[in-house]
């Protein structure tokens, strides 16, 4: 079976996961920690970064946005990729944009209360939580208030947009960062469609035994 190289609570590694999932494929997680000096790793990811993707007959490689390319084109059943032209491009936005500047802004906070202080030995630092709260995050949320249309980011159905964008949300979710129901209604409701799906409330509760473990 083909390995997902890499620590779960990662972002990035959540969106491969939920991907297999969503597409019925089958999967295992090794433990990697991003910057690993391990050869293997490195040979497919010279920026040290997880995950990494190891398939059945041994090829492997870096970068969760090729994984979701790599796993449509061996499967297309319960394609991420909406089939209309200018949806494609617009579902391919979303995820480089949730992929860049949306994690950057939730796994800051996300790193500071949770991540940090559960793996590194790191005491969050308030003052700059404070700062990302007050300053990073809204303009965020604000532009995704504002791309909602429907139920979904793109189209009808769940794409790799909302894999994404719902992932970086688990980041806040995570970090206990609720969003202003005033503020953000559509959004909110998105979350909550999001939360709710089977395979992303397990991956939810099983990175929460996770955070759980590393406290104890
Ligand atoms: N564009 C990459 C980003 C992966 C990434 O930044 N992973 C983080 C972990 S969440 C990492 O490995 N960081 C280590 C580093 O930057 O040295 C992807 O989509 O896979």
């Amino acid at each position: 079976m083909p390995s997902i190289l890499g620590v779960p609570p990662s972002p990035y590694v959540r969106k491969v996961i939920l991907a297999h999932e969503h597409k019925n494929m089958p999967y295992e997680v090794k433990m990697m920690m991003p910057g690993s000096d391990d050869e293997a790793f490195r040979a497919a990811s010279p920026l040290g970064k997880v995950p990494v993707y190891v398939t059945d007959d041994g090829f492997s490689f870096a970068d969760s946005s090729v994984m979701i390319a790599y796993l449509e084109k061996t499967n297309s059943t319960n394609s991420l990729y909406p089939d209309d032209a200018n949806d494609y491009a617009q579902a391919l936005w979303f995820e480089e944009y949730a992929d860049t500047k949306l994690t950057e802004v939730t796994a800051a906070l996300y790193f500071q209360r949770v991540v940090g202080p559960a793996f590194f030995n790191h005491t969050t630092d308030v003052e700059r939580c404070q700062e990302v709260i007050n300053e990073l995050i809204p303009p965020q949320l604000a532009y995704l208030e504002s791309q909602l249309t429907g139920d979904f980011f793109v189209g009808d159905k769940l794409s790799i947009a909302d894999v994404c964008i719902g992932g970086a949300l688990v980041n806040l979710l995570h970090a206990d960062y609720e969003l202003d129901a005033a503020s953000y209604p559509k959004l909110i409701a998105f979350q909550q469609r999001f939360f709710s799906i089977p395979m992303v409330k397990q991956c939810i509760e099983s990175e929460q035994q996770m955070f759980a473990g590393a406290k104890s």
